[in-house]
Formats: structure tokens, C-alpha cells, sequence
């Protein structure tokens, strides 16, 4: 048997990513929708979701204590506009993700990154993805029901992840 990634049988990886609501005001949930999907990357799960002051405190558990904290959770939680949660699966979706993604400072982040194309300012960087295996399985875990994540296949599954 082979081993299990991120809660998924078979070695297939699954990632949290999140529109933050600047991406959704910004009109920008079709275009990132796009480059996971072009990439290759299926979607598992999706919802437009105003997160609870609980949910984004326990999502950035890791950054309490920092000056940005109290604003970072305000932004993600002010229902100005959701945030689009979405768990993403396919081959090393986590550290693709967050290459397509960029760096955190769109300052660093490269040209052709979401955040290299999109952002200016750090406070304002438009999505969220997990960083590691553990964070993906906390964040799946956080911000979706197990039956809201749906298993399916792709019909022309070979075109995409065939290694030979
Ligand atoms: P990441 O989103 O690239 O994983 P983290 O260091 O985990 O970056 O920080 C989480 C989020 O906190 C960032 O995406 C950004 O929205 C916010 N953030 C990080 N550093 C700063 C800062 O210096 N000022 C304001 N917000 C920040
Ligand atoms: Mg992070």
C-alpha cells in the first residue's frame, strides 16, 4: 500500500488555499481558480465563507504575538467580502502552491507569481496556502467538513500526471 499525504490515499498530496477577501473585492477568484487548474491541479472543494474570529485565530495560531496579528485576523473576518476556501489535490500540490503563489512580500514575490502579478503590499496579498504537510491536514481540517471534500477522478487523468 502506498503511503497517505495530507489525509489522501495513494500519495496524492492535498493543499488548503484561500481567496482572502482583498482577492475576492478585487475580482481576482477566477484568475487564481485558473492557474491551479491550468497547472494541472483538481479541485476537491470549495465555499464562500465570512470566516468567525475563532476560525482565523486558530488558522494563524503560529503568528499570535506578532505586531500584524489583531489586523490580520480583522481583515480576514470583516465580511467586507468572503474569503474562498478551497482544498486543491494532485502532485506536490503543496510546494506547487506555493510556488505559483509567491512570496509573502509581493515586493520579493517574481513577475508570473499570483502575487508577483497581482499585490503590492504584504498586508494585502490576496491568498493564503499551506505551507507543509502538517499545516495542510490542520487547515483541511479547520476549514472543511469530511464531507465536503469530494473524491473524484479525471477523465484524462494519464495527459496530466503520467511520468513516462
Ligand atoms: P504566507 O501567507 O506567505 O504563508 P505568513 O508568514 O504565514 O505568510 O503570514 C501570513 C499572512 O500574514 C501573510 O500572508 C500576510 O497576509 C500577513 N503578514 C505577514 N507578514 C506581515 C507583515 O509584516 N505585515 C502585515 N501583514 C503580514
Ligand atoms: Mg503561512
Amino acid at each position: 500500500a502506498q503511503k497517505s499525504i495530507a489525509g489522501v490515499p495513494g500519495g496524492i498530496e492535498r493543499t488548503f488555499i484561500a481567496v482572502k477577501p482583498d482577492g475576492t473585492q478585487r475580482f481576482l477568484i477566477g484568475e487564481i481558480i485558473k492557474r491551479f487548474e491550468t497547472k494541472g491541479y483538481k479541485l476537491v472543494a470549495i465555499k464562500a465563507i465570512v470566516p468567525s474570529r475563532t476560525l482565523a485565530e486558530k488558522h494563524y495560531e503560529d503568528l499570535k504575538g506578532r505586531p500584524f496579528f489583531n489586523g490580520l485576523v480583522k481583515y480576514m473576518t470583516s465580511g467586507a467580502a468572503p474569503v474562498i476556501a478551497m482544498v486543491w489535490e494532485g502532485k506536490d500540490v503543496i510546494r506547487q502552491g506555493r510556488r505559483l503563489i509567491g512570496a509573502t512580500n509581493p515586493l520579493e514575490a517574481q513577475p508570473g507569481t499570483i502575487r508577483g502579478d497581482f499585490c503590492i503590499s504584504v498586508g494585502r496579498n490576496i491568498i493564503h496556502g499551506s505551507d507543509s504537510f502538517e499545516s495542510a491536514e490542520k487547515e483541511i481540517g479547520l476549514w472543511f467538513g469530511k464531507s465536503e471534500v469530494i473524491e473524484w477522478e479525471f477523465g484524462n487523468a494519464e495527459w496530466v500526471t503520467a511520468d513516462n
